[in-house]
């Protein structure tokens, strides 16, 4: 008999939304129970790839918007294997962005070459995850929670538009996975205690062979 697989969880939200926060916590008490977790976090700013987006993101250089498009796909293909491998090792595998942010931060430009099915085509073929949980914040609570950093794509215009491409992309279930919405406006304990109930519903489902990574 093989190695029960373990869980592919992807954390997903707007800048300030606290998902790295979570994304942390949720790491935290699952290994202080002793789980193998495998922590991954998109951009993977440390690779020759990861500092041209970072490179990018601070202003310090400019690309067009195609190729960083495609930059941000092949920062994620880059890490396929490992994280390939660490699932199959029986790792709940735990990751801070993913695809979700490739499609919906690009397509939020409003470019008219780069629609919501260009930008998710470079990003075909990465395992789909077991569940997305989509960490919800409202324009009102991002604006309490202070000023946006410096970084290119931390503006209110923008945000608006990626959180109205992250609703259209749930919209189409098939094809983007399942998100699972987590109001995260409220206090961190109460969020963290709701992502904490996802996740061991997920973890059930795929100990049970219900949930099949493609
Ligand atoms: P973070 O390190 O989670 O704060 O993410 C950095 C910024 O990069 C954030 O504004 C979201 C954005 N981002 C993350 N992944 C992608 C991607 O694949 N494509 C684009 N265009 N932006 C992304
Ligand atoms: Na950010
Ligand atoms: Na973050």
């Amino acid at each position: 008999m093989g190695t029960q697989r373990g869980a592919l969880v992807v954390f997903e939200g707007l800048d300030r939304s606290g998902k790295s926060t979570q994304c942390q916590r949720l790491v935290d008490v699952l290994r202080a129970n002793g789980e193998e977790v495998h922590h991954m976090r998109f951009p993977n700013r440390s690779s020759p790839i990861g500092q041209m987006i970072n490179s990018y993101l601070s202003g310090q250089a400019q690309q067009d918007d195609h190729a960083i498009h495609l930059l941000f796909s092949a920062n994620r293909w880059e890490s396929v294997r490992e994280l390939e491998e660490r699932i199959n090792a029986g790792a709940t595998v735990i990751v801070d962005r993913y695809y979700y942010s490739g499609c919906v931060y690009s397509a939020a430009k409003h470019i008219p070459s780069m629609d919501l099915e260009w930008c998710r085509s470079p990003d075909v073929g990465l395992p789909r995850p077991d569940v997305c949980i989509f960490l919800d914040i409202s324009a009102e609570e991002q604006a309490k929670r202070g000023g946006f950093g410096e970084e290119r794509y931390e503006k209110r215009e923008l945000q608006d538009r990626v959180r109205e491409c992250y609703h259209e992309m749930r919209k189409h279930p098939d094809e983007h996975a399942d998100m699972v919405i987590v109001d995260a406006g409220r206090g961190m304990e109460e969020v963290e205690q709701e992502i904490a109930e996802v996740v061991r519903r997920v973890r059930k489902n795929v100990e049970g062979g219900e949930s099949r990574l493609r």
